[in-house]
């Protein structure tokens, strides 16, 4: 009696902890981020992944992998469509390939500023689209801010859009960006944004464009000095997880990662301007020729024939957004 007390004391020990070990296993999911440790929208991206460890005691922990080192965008897009990265912060540009109608959200001088960018976003019609990407493959969660866009070039200063002609312009892997680039008579090259910072300081393009964090924080600023700031596009980044691996989690997990992502918005947004304020200092600090463009009718003309372009999907977006007050 005695030894059968003995061992099964001896079990209880063992099974005891094991169980308690397996019970406590977290879902561990994987994050991309095209940026480096400290970018807003990494920050961003840690502030949901904290939002999710606390809110799940610990049970769901999200990897965050900046500086590109899961794949660059079109690449990593394409391996949350298939379930091989579980989550990525990105552009809506590149993602825009995948779901036509996210274009909507990019149309060049489509906001009336950063307040009415925000209340489309956090409004029904942001909500509906983030619903609505589930039969392409993902889940969106949620949006960060990614300023405005503008361009940069190591040639000259250009202060109108006839300036840009025939100039060979760096830009995401996007359509829209292709034709909005042609609209202004330069010549749009795609390419990956690691390379961009060699593409621009070998001559393989002449510019590029890009809002001031990114303008700053990928050192473009050395090798292109002049920014003009037309602001041609305000385009949102965007959270999406992979419908395959995010769906083999239960509904309530899969609400509780969508409400914390909806949550770190705000957060990034703080930290999005601080450093769209630090990067404008540091870029001028550095000798960069910036040009103000405080009357932009010139450019809004020039690119208006893309907005007839658009399929009716996109055009009916564009009307709902250009309606919300
Ligand atoms: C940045 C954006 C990145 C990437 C990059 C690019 O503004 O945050 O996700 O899309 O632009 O131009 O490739």
């Amino acid at each position: 009696m005695k030894r059968f007390i003995k061992v099964a004391f001896f079990m209880l020990l063992i099974l005891v902890p094991a169980m308690l070990f397996a019970q406590a296993k977290p879902i561990v999911l994987r994050l991309a981020e095209t940026h480096p440790k400290g970018y807003p929208t990494e920050m961003g991206d840690e502030e949901f992944a904290r939002l999710v460890n606390v809110r799940s005691n610990g049970r769901i922990i999200i990897e965050v992998y900046p500086g590109s080192q899961l794949g660059e965008e079109k690449a990593v897009i394409e391996q949350v469509q298939f379930g091989a990265i579980d989550l990525t912060r990105v552009s809506i540009s590149p993602l825009a390939s995948f779901v036509p109608k996210l274009n909507a959200f990019q149309m060049p001088y489509l906001y009336r500023d950063a307040d009415h960018m925000w209340k489309v976003l956090k409004g029904d019609i942001g909500k509906e689209l983030l619903a609505s990407l589930e039969p392409f493959g993902f889940i969106g969660l949620g949006w960060f801010d990614g300023g405005a866009r503008s361009f940069y070039n190591s040639k000259k200063a250009v202060r109108t859009p006839s300036d840009l002609k025939g100039m060979k312009i760096r830009v995401q892997e996007s359509e829209l960006m292709l034709d909005l680039v042609r609209s202004f008579g330069a010549v749009p090259t795609p390419m990956p944004y690691g390379e961009v910072y060699s593409g621009l300081q070998t001559g393989v393009i002449d510019g590029a464009e890009n809002n001031p964090p990114s303008y700053y924080s990928a050192s473009h600023y050395e090798v292109a000095k002049f920014y003009t700031l037309d602001e041609h596009t305000m385009v949102p980044e965007i959270i999406v997880g992979s419908k395959i691996s995010l769906g083999r989690l239960s509904k309530a997990d899969q609400d509780l990662i969508k409400q914390a992502a909806f949550d770190a918005i705000d957060y990034q947004r703080t930290q999005w301007n601080a450093y769209v304020k630090l990067s404008m200092d540091k870029v001028t600090a550095a000798g960069c020729t910036i040009i103000p463009i405080p009357d932009k009718t010139e450019w809004m003309k020039t690119v208006e024939p893309m907005y007839k372009k658009q399929p009716k999907e996109v055009q009916d977006l564009v009307a709902r957004i250009r309606a919300v007050k």
